[in-house]
């Protein structure tokens, strides 16, 4: 048999022999035309940004410097839940809230549908590095795709190219991500602005720290290192090395007092991390830097604190919502440019516009690409509509965001979008209350996701579609981290509910910048300083607890954003019941114990 040759195969600027191998493999399998190692220098960006604005995916933005709008096809908007699998060997190790397919049978799967799905294109090889590229034992990751959109969102994404290939010595571990956006060229086919296919899988094979993603070019399905390395495999990964891989924002907090804290929160997809991780305090004397938005990596430093590290380097943030009155530092950010938007409005003089941010232009195209008026009556951008923008550009970047050793995370939040039931913060007795909480978060579905938008559903940890193993192993990992720390040095956990809503369907507490005084409250009681009342649930604030100096919201309204209603309460009982059964055996006992309490307190 003669070896395939494939221009720019022997190019490989490496020695890593099991890398070159899988390329070769990979290369034979699916047949691209050329093969291209990603440098992730400004040249290669302006190669392929030009590439991409001449094949009608990227239009040049007039009015933001190097920025570029693209619109997927309309059927390629999201992550698709019910198409991702976690492959692991044994079916009870993905558990009853993860697809399941004997890794096998998906591999063969896979395998026919890559067969020739790269024809026509190039074939790009990303090394990349998720978090510090200075860490003892950097995260690295090597990304196959046949997406020039992949490859310039990952140059915002990741630490990627020559600078993370030179870290990958003789025998480097890497997570080896297959993507294909599976529509092959033929000779003289004309291509598509956005590519793409009606099959689509996003697999995780979690013993071989390996992704194969097939069909989509969407960020959670297609940028390989966030989602489905920085999550999934990580979340594994960390239940065997003792850590935790989060879906958290990193924030910093400064007092008036200059005492320092840093901020974790899990919010599930579009519920508030970006928002919250670039907040602009209405309280006088406090300051909020950002460390990340999306993704938090946390291990127990010498010390015995738990600290966080952001493995992202830009933020994929949700675009409709944002503004300079909700979000001014994400609007700053993305107005030095160097960014991407999808899926957004396309104003006429060449900026990009979407719902939220003030009095609609008289006309736009819209993220369908069609003429759009005020009154169209349909939604100018996709509500999971996205702006891509490096960190290094956030004037509120906390100066050791990059750094290795990550910060020291004296709270973490967990919070869900609720109508009701909810109340605006509650801060658990200890570790393993603070573990319930996060084990029966709960949340209306957005369009971050494909399916239906405002359903009710548990979603853990706000990590439902990121866990990478059984969800009661999960849950155990959680509890096991808290008995072999000090529990002095454990980040305290709060619960929190920024979408509680009136009868009139308003939202209750004002929320954004304001959620500051909920910041300012869980610190003040970290000190010891601000009072709460024992309830039911947890700890909750009166009205007279929080700082609401200067606010101008109906003190009416925050007291019932504060409520806690026992018989709202008792109707969520029978809905954790249903969710502990489906967790099945792995449940740990401690958290069932926890629930048999908070029913004893409700009844
Ligand atoms: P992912 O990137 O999908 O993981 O989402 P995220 O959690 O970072 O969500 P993001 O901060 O982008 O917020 C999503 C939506 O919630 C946006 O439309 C925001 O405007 C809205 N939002 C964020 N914070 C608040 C808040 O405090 N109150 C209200 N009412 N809406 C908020
Ligand atoms: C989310 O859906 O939680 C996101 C966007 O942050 S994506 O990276 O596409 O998953
Ligand atoms: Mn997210």
């Amino acid at each position: 048999m003669t070896a395939v040759t494939i221009p720019g195969l022997d190019k490989a600027p490496t020695n890593h022999a099991g890398l070159l191998s899988w390329v070769r493999e990979v290369a034979e399998l699916t047949c691209p035309d050329e093969v291209v190692w990603a440098d992730g220098t400004d040249a290669e960006w302006t190669r392929l940004t030009g590439k991409l604005v001449d094949a009608g995916t990227f239009v040049p933005l007039k009015k933001k410097q190097n920025s570029f709008w693209a619109a997927s096809d309309p059927t390629d908007v999201a992550r698709v839940e019910e198409r991702t699998f976690i492959c692991s060997l044994d079916e009870a190790d993905s558990g009853p809230t993860n697809n399941w397919m004997d890794p096998a049978e998906m591999k063969a799967i896979m395998t026919g549908l890559y067969r020739g799905s790269m024809r026509g294109r190039t074939m790009y090889v990303i090394p990349f590095c998720m978090g510090p590229l200075d860490a003892d034992e950097p995260m690295l990751g090597v990304e196959i795709t046949d997406s020039e959109y992949v490859v310039v969102s990952m140059h915002i994404m990741t630490r990627m190219g020559d600078k993370a290939l030179a870290k990958f010595g003789e025998d480097a571990k890497y997570v080896k991500a297959l993507h294909s956006i599976g529509a092959p060229l033929e000779d003289g086919q004309a291509d598509v602005p956005w590519p793409c296919n009606d099959t689509k899988y996003i697999t995780q094979f979690p013993e071989e720290r390996m992704i194969w993603s097939f069909g989509s070019g969407y960020g959670g399905n297609a940028l390989l290192g966030k989602k489905c390395y920085s999550l999934r495999i990580a979340s594994v990964m960390a239940r065997d090395e003792g850590w935790l891989a989060e879906h958290m924002l990193i924030l910093k907090l400064t007092s008036p007092e200059a005492k320092v804290y840093y901020i974790a929160a899990a919010f599930p997809s579009a519920c508030g991390k970006t928002n919250l991780a670039m907040l602009e305090p209405t309280i006088p004397g406090w300051k909020v830097e950002t460390l990340g938005d999306d993704i938090a990596w946390m291990r127990f430093g010498e010390d015995g604190r738990l600290y966080a590290v952001n493995p992202e380097n830009g933020f994929f943030g949700v675009a409709p919502g944002t503004d300079y009155h909700t979000n001014p530092n994400a609007m700053r950010t993305i107005a030095k440019g160097n960014s991407l938007f999808t899926n957004v409005a396309l104003t006429d003089d060449g900026d990009v516009w979407w719902e939220g941010m003030g009095e609609p232009p008289a006309h736009l195209t819209s993220w369908k690409k069609q003429d759009w008026t005020p009154d169209s009556g349909e939604l100018s951008s996709h509500p999971n509509s996205r702006y891509c923008t490096p960190i290094d550009q956030c004037d509120i970047k906390a100066p050791e965001w990059d750094d290795p050793k990550g910060v020291p995370i004296s709270a973490i939040f967990f919070g869900g979008r609720r109508a009701t039931t909810i109340p605006l913060v509650t801060e658990s007795r200890d570790w393993q209350h603070g573990v319930f909480m996060g084990a029966t978060l709960s949340s209306e579905t957005t369009a971050a996701a494909t399916g239906k938008v405002g359903v009710v559903r548990r979603d853990p940890m706000a990590m439902l579609p990121f866990i990478g193993y059984n969800a009661g192993d999960y849950f155990k990992h959680w509890i096991e981290v808290g008995k072999n720390a000090d529990a002095t040095k454990l980040p305290k956990i709060f619960y929190v509910n920024w979408f509680r809503r009136g009868e009139d369907k308003r939202f209750l507490w004002p929320g954004f910048g304001e959620n500051s005084r909920v910041l300012k409250w869980a610190i003040e009681r970290i000190e010891g300083k601000a009072a709460a009342v024992e309830t039911p649930i947890g700890h909750v604030p009166t009205a007279e607890a929080l700082d609401l100096s200067g606010l101008d919201a109906a003190t009416a309204d925050i007291e019932t954003s504060l409520e806690v209603d026992v018989e709202e309460w008792k109707a969520e009982i029978p809905l954790i019941e249903e969710w502990f059964t489906k967790i099945g055996d792995k449940l740990p006992t401690s958290l069932r114990d926890e629930f048999e309490a908070l029913k004893q307190r409700l009844s």
